[in-house]
Formats: structure tokens, sequence, C-alpha cells
């Protein structure tokens, strides 16, 4: 990988942990995710953060009505969530908790630099303070929160106040020389005309709750919740040090349409006010709607990701939440719609064109790709067909024209991108409905053109595949396996896409459906009903796992069983793990963490990355003997292709990987644990 790729950071919100991931929460997260794998693909080195908010007067009461210490409570709670974002294949680069040590240090540090250039003063506070959106509101004692209706309480105390009112030019010129700063154009007049308005100083730090961090020196004050979270950011990408890492700033913040005021106008001005670098860019969406209300733990009417995926898969629920609204604006959630768009389109639309496609070249070809002949010759009128399904793939994958879906992707508009790669399966599909190849086939004389009507199909069907992954990762994947493709379908370049680059003679894989089609009413039925058992506890309660298997941050933990639940031999034995010997080993530009292997298993050798660059010397390794679990799914870990997992003890707080190994006895290079 070339060392000076373009860095791109973006980040979804740091959530509360005063409740677990809804469909809300998971759509923020998946956009991020598909800018993440859209960017990968364009050649950038990406970092993605998520994490969780944990501090605050909810927390404080949440954990006190449990019963527990406050620390307890968000540590379970922040497991969940980055289990359950590890478990949707999701998983952030950074996970940041607001309430790590390197967070509260960038805090306490921002902090500093605000009030030494003169934007703090000391002062008291009363008024009205919403617990549930932590945010100071503008009513009378006893008036609900004008954002989320619930009861205010009166605040009065002593506090640090934030020169906000300082920030108005300043923003104001900021957002004139910086049209693209809020998105989309909506969000970004309600924000101006805010802001014209008037700013007032804005307290930053309340003496009146304890779950925070602290203001050094001014105990017992601590920091506002929003000027705590919203430094994770910043926190997670290297703090103080933030030029070392090169993220900051942040290319951008998704977030929903409920905190932009919070990111586009308190953000940029405590890091104006520290003299620190604006993010390029805010995005807001809008709120995924139930019965026309806003989809929230509160007002319980919320869908949580799990059942949906559990019955239609992970590629069905980001299509879905992608597809059916125009980012940016709300859109309404229903089981029902779910399930007709996973029929229609998925089903029937990509999974039918690409199984007809498979299915005759391994009747008719014997599984190879057939030859086009002469691609660029184009003269009876089915020919002309042909042409048509080229142009059009061409136009697809360009960036310069609105109906490329690279141009949609770049735009961050999902819906439409989308919209274009549909409406190309659909043309494809009418091609073949055109051409008949099945007729084709019935007469010898035909076999070159049945061969370029199936080579067009198939070399559509490999577009299909790369413009769709950002989208749909694990379909476009296993399409990509399907057409015989062996390298990695995340790291090619979609504006590289070139047809006829499909070879003649290509061995696709034995045909198998993407989407097998479900009964409506049955699998409304399923995802209802999983919906309403009470929450699984998925997340180990305390990270004591004595093993972890490690690849970027011990990620393996995370589908753990609770540490009291036992499982039986059958279990363990569908986890394969063999001795390998390392047989290289390198450092991964851009991920400190990483370490790159090769790994002889005895029947092959593998790519594996390992968690243990902080810990091993790469060179050290060469020649050791390790535990490896060699059959786990591959992924991709910050770009980089990892094929098992090798295993290590987990020590003391910080969970220092120790290699498990076989030092007293000479073990065969392959042989099974068990
Ligand atoms: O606000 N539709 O956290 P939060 C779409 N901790 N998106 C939704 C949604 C819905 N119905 N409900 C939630 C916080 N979201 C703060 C953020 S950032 C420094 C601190 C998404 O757990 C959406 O992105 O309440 C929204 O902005 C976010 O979750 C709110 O998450």
């Amino acid at each position: 990988m070339p060392a000076n790729k373009p860095k791109f950071y973006l980040t979804t919100p740091i959530y509360y942990t005063n409740g677990l991931p809804h469909i809300g929460h998971t759509y923020s997260t998946i956009v991020c995710d598909t800018i993440r794998r859209y960017k990968r693909m364009r050649g950038y080195d990406v970092a993605m953060t998520t994490g969780t908010d944990e501090h605050g007067v909810n927390v404080e009461r949440a954990a006190k009505k449990a019963g527990v210490p406050e620390s307890e409570f968000v540590a379970k709670m922040a497991a969940e969530w980055k289990v359950l974002w590890d478990e949707l294949g999701i998983p952030s680069d950074e996970f940041i908790r607001t309430t790590d040590l390197k967070h509260a240090h960038t805090v306490q540090w921002l902090f500093k630099l605000c009030r030494e250039n003169g934007f703090v003063y000391p002062g008291h506070y009363t008024g009205q303070y919403c617990i549930y959106d932590n945010a100071y509101v503008d009513v009378k004692p006893g008036e609900n929160c004008p954002d989320c209706g619930r009861p205010t309480e009166t605040v009065t105390e002593a506090n640090y106040f934030f020169k906000l009112s300082a920030f108005q030019k300043p923003l104001l010129n900021w957002y004139a020389k910086h049209p693209e700063f809020i998105q989309p154009e909506s969000r970004r007049n309600e924000i101006l005309s805010f802001v014209e308005g008037g700013l007032r100083d804005l307290s930053i730090t309340r003496t009146s709750v304890r779950w925070g961090i602290p203001v050094p020196g001014e105990e017992p004050h601590v920091f506002y919740v929003w000027f705590d979270a919203l430094t994770a950011y910043l926190s997670a990408v290297g703090g103080p040090n933030y030029e070392k890492q090169g993220y900051w700033p942040a290319d951008v913040h998704i977030v929903g349409k409920d905190i932009i005021r919070f990111h586009t106008v308190y953000w940029p001005a405590f890091l104006m006010a520290a003299g620190l670098p604006i993010p390029k860019q805010v995005w807001a969406h809008g709120w995924f709607l139930m019965d026309a209300a806003k989809m929230s733990k509160s007002k319980g009417n919320v869908v949580t990701p799990r059942p949906i995926v559990g019955v239609l898969g992970m590629d069905a629920l980001r299509y879905y939440l992608l597809r059916e609204t125009v980012f940016g604006q709300d859109g309404n959630f229903s089981y029902d719609t779910l399930v007709t768009r996973y029929n229609s389109d998925l089903a029937n639309g990509l999974g039918n064109l690409a199984s007809r496609t498979t299915a005759m070249i391994e009747k008719y070809f014997g599984g190879s790709v057939p030859n086009p002949s002469d691609a660029t010759k184009f003269t009876s009128d089915d020919e002309n067909l042909d042409q048509q399904v080229r142009l059009r793939a061409d136009v697809l994958a360009r960036d310069e024209t609105p109906m490329g879906a690279l141009y949609r992707l770049e735009e961050l508009d999902f819906s439409r991108a989308l919209e274009a790669i549909w409406s190309f399966i659909s043309s494809v599909d009418m091609y073949l409905t055109s051409t008949q190849p099945w007729v084709l086939a019935e007469d010898p004389t035909k076999k070159e053109r049945l061969g370029r009507v199936l080579y067009t199909a198939a070399e559509s069907l490999r577009f299909i595949a790369v413009l769709a992954y950002p989208v749909l990762p694990q379909t476009a994947e296993k399409l990509w396996k399907q057409l015989g493709q062996n390298t990695a379908i995340g790291s090619q370049n979609p504006s590289g896409l070139t047809w006829g680059s499909l070879k003649p003679g290509t061995k696709i894989e034995k045909p198998q459906p993407l989407f097998p089609r479900i009964e409506k009413a049955e699998a409304i039925e399923r995802m209802e009903s999983m919906e309403n058992e009470p929450q699984k506890q998925s997340a180990p309660v305390t990270p004591a796992t004595p093993a972890t298997m490690l690849t970027a941050g011990g990620a393996a933990a995370a589908t753990a069983p609770a540490a009291n639940e036992k499982i039986g031999i059958e279990d363990f034995a569908k986890v394969e793990m063999r001795v390998g010997q390392i047989k290289t080993a390198e450092r991964i530009v851009g991920a400190d963490k990483l370490l790159k292997l090769t790994v002889d298993i005895g029947t092959e050798i593998r790519q594996i990355c390992a968690g243990i660059a902080q810990y091993y010397e790469p060179e050290k390794l060469i020649g050791r003997k390790v535990a490896v679990v060699v059959n786990l799914a591959p992924r991709k870990l910050r770009g980089v292709e990892s094929n098992g997992m090798i295993v290590a003890a987990s020590v003391g707080p910080e969970g220092r990987p120790v290699l498990a190994g076989f030092p007293d006895e000479d073990v065969e290079i392959g042989a099974r644990l068990k």
C-alpha cells in the first residue's frame, strides 16, 4: 500500500449509554461504514470513530436506580454497544469511551487552551436544564423541554462559562467561507438564522453533578457533558498529539438532525477558542420514524437491529435503510416495507439476476466464463443491445455524471446511488429476456452469440458487485467470489472499472442464492417475536476472559458467552485451532496496534493481522510457533485482509497480549489443538 495515501476521518455520534442501540443509531453507524468502505476503495487511509457518551446526571441516576456504581453501569453498557457493532460487521477503527483516561486528558487540555486564550470565566448559572438532552433550555421553571417535551429542572450553581457570544462573527464567517460545512442545505439555513439571532455564553462546567470529568484544580467542578462528549472525536485520534496521527480535522461528522446545533455551533467555537483546526463537514441526517413519531427509547417505539439481521441478514438492513430514505430526510420504518424491499429488490432483483446468469454459465459453458468474441464489434440488432448494456455500465461507474452511482456515493446520496444500480440490474434482466439465451442454447450455430450474451451479463454483475460493495459488503463479496474473482473486493477501485476485464475462461463458483425469497407474514412474525423477547445479554459484563484471541483490539471476545454460561464440546469443536509458524511479520502503516503476519499452518500460508504491535517486535516473531484459529471467516483490519486469529492470553488491566505457544516440546506445524 502506498505510504502517502490521503487520510480521511469520519465519526458517528458518541452514543449515550442509557439504552441499547436501535435502528436510528444503527443507521448513523451504517452510513459511516458505507462511507468508510467507499473511501477505502477510492484509495484513502480511512479512520472511523464511534463510542459511548458515559457521563452526566442521567447516567448518575440510572446507575443509582440499578444499584451499581456508575463505572460498572457504563462499562456494561459500553461493552454491549461495542459487541453489537462488531457482531453487525460495522466495528469502528477507534471506539472511544468518554470515561477513557486519554479522553479525560484531552478534555482538560482543550479547556486549558480555551481558558489561556481568554474564553473562559467563572460565574453562576440559574435556569432550566433538560437532563435527557443534556441541554440548558430557554424556558420558565415548570415548563417542558422545547426539543424533547420532557420535564426540565431548575439548576442554580457555580460554573465556568465559555464566551460563546464572542464567536458569533467568527462562526458566520466560517459558514460563509465553507458553505459545505453544514449539510444538508436546509440545516445550514436553520443554523445560520440561529447564530444570526445572537449567541449567549454557555456554562461548560457543573458543580451539582458528580459523575463527570473533573476540572483540574477546580473540584467539585466537572465538565458539561457536551464539552466532554464532542471532544471525544479528537481524543480518538491522538488528542493533544493529533498532529502525529494526521487524521484531524475530521472530514465529516455524521449526526442526526437532533444534535446539529452542538456540532455546528458549540464544537467549532470550542475549537476556534483553543486555536485548533475545525472539522470540514457536519452532515445531519433525518430521523427514522415509527408511526410518524421519532423512534426513541423514551417513547418505547423502538426497533432493534438484531432480529432483522437474524431473519433477513445485515445487508438487507443496510440496503433498506439507505435505499428507502433520501439521505438528510426523515424516513418511516416498517417491517412491511422492509420485507417488500427484500423480496422485490434483493431476492427477485439482484439475487435472481446473479443466479440465472451463473446457472446458465454453469449449464451451457461448464462453469467457465465464455468468450465474448470481439467485444467492440456491434453489428446486428442484438449486438446493439449488448452495446447498450455496456454503455450503461460505463456510465454507472463514473463519478462526474449524476447518472453515475459513484457520483451519488461521493455526494452521500445513497438512495439515488442504489436507484441507479438497481435500474441497471433491471436493464440487464431485460437484456436477458430479449436475447433469450435459453433459446440460443438450443441452436449449436448460435453458441458464439450465446457466449457473448452470458459474458455481457456476467461482466455487468462484476460492475454491480464493485459498485454495490460499500452498501452491501457481504453480498458483493459473495457475488465477487461466485464470479471466480479471488482478489479482495474491498480494494477494487470502482472508478477503475473497465468493461471487458472479466477474463474468459474464469471458473465461476457453483450458483448459490444471494437472498433466498421469504414469506412476508412469516418473516414479520419472526422479527416481531424476537424484538419482544427480553433483551439478551450479549456482552461479557467484565472483561475477565482468560485468553483473548487477538486480531485488532481483541474483537474476538465479542461473541463470547457470559462468564458463567457453559458450552458443550460440540460448540468448542466448531473452533478449529492449529499450530502455526510465523514466517514474516511487519508493521502496518497507520495502524499502531497491528502487525501483519504470514503464518504457515501446515496446509497453507495464511495472512493474519494481530493486535500485538505494541508488545512484540516483528523481527523477533519470525520462526515462533503459535496457536491459530484457522476456520474464522476472513475479515479486513485497517484495509488488510486477516485470515484467522492468533491466540494470546490477556494480561493485566490493560489486557497486554502474551502469545500462547509451545516452548517445551517440539510440535508439528498444522497439529490440531483440541
Ligand atoms: O445525542 N433516527 O447520543 P444519542 C435516526 N451522546 N437517527 C437516530 C434516531 C432516529 N430515530 N435516534 C437516534 C447523543 N439516532 C449524544 C451525542 S456526540 C459528541 C454526542 C442517531 O445516543 C442520530 O445520529 O442520543 C442521533 O443524532 C444520535 O443517534 C443520538 O444518539
